[in-house]
């Protein structure tokens, strides 16, 4: 089954990422049944192989319908679910669940310094689209594991980059990243992306286009 939910993604630029096991106890949403789910897998993608597919599908959709990466999302995911008997479950659905917590667990990454979790291949230049919640323990699929790129990483260039030092151990300083975004002197950060993101050496491969960038800025910052 895993295959050929893999397949179906595939076709819109999407992949399959790793899943869990809910323990039980555990606090957990819930399954397509309506009971707690006993498995939940993650949808995703790395790199932007997913923007061309996205752009085809928006042509057609009105000019100012809102969030429609969202839309968009749901939609493929939505399909894939139906055939797997399967619920979806979208990263901005409240109450948030948490995805960066579940990924820890299912693929074994961590946080970079920017909050954003690091991959080993792909860098800064993953993210989650959704969740499948199915009520068994399904099998899982196999992820790779490795170290931690951010604990082999010489002078870490992502905390030196922001013109606002946006990152610190405080944690990441929002209306300061916001406000410079917004501001006059922010048209990097609008037009190529985040400067700390994109300062990271690992993943080059999968660094979204600049255009890309400037849509999930904008998104993100609402200019
Ligand atoms: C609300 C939200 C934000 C808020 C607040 C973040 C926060 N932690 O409070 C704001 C608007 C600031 C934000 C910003 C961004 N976000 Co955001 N965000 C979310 C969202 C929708 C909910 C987070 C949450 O509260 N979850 C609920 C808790 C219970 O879940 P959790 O997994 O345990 O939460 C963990 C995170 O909060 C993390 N964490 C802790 N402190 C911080 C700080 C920051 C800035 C981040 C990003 C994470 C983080 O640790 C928690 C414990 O494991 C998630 C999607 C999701 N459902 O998780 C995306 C998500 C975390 N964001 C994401 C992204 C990409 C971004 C941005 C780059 C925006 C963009 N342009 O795309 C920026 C990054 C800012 C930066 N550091 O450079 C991605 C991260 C992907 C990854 N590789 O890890 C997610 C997973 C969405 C996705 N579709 O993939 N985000
Ligand atoms: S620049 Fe280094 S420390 Fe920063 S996110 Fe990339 S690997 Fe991690
Ligand atoms: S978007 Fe710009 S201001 Fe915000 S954290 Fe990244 S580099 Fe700093």
């Amino acid at each position: 089954m895993l295959e050929e939910i893999a397949a179906c993604l595939r076709e819109s630029g999407l992949i399959l990422r790793g899943g869990l096991h809910f323990a039980r106890g555990e606090e957990r949403p819930s399954g397509p049944g309506g009971e707690p789910a006993g498995s939940v897998v993650l949808v995703g993608n790395a790199g932007a192989d997913y923007w061309r597919h996205f752009n085809c599908w928006r042509a057609r959709q009105p000019a100012d319908l809102a969030d429609p990466l969202d839309c968009w999302s749901r939609e493929v995911i939505g399909a894939v679910a139906q055939k797997a008997g399967a619920r979806v479950l979208m990263p901005n659905d409240r109450p948030f669940a948490p995805f960066q917590q579940w990924v820890m667990r299912a693929e074994g990454l961590k946080s970079s310094p920017l909050g954003l979790l690091i991959h080993p291949r792909y860098g800064l230049w993953h993210a989650f689209r959704g969740a499948l919640l199915f009520d068994e323990e399904i099998a899982l699929p196999n992820v790779e594991r490795s170290n931690h790129p951010c604990a082999l990483c010489d002078g870490k260039p992502c905390l030196k980059a922001c013109p606002v030092g946006a990152h610190s151990e405080a944690g990441f300083a929002y209306a300061a990243c916001v406000s410079h975004v917004r501001g006059a002197d922010g048209q990097t950060c609008r037009e190529g992306g985040c400067i700390a993101r994109n300062a990271c050496p690992v993943g080059e491969r999968y660094r979204y286009p600049a255009p890309v960038q400037a849509f999930h800025q904008k998104a993100f910052a609402g200019f």
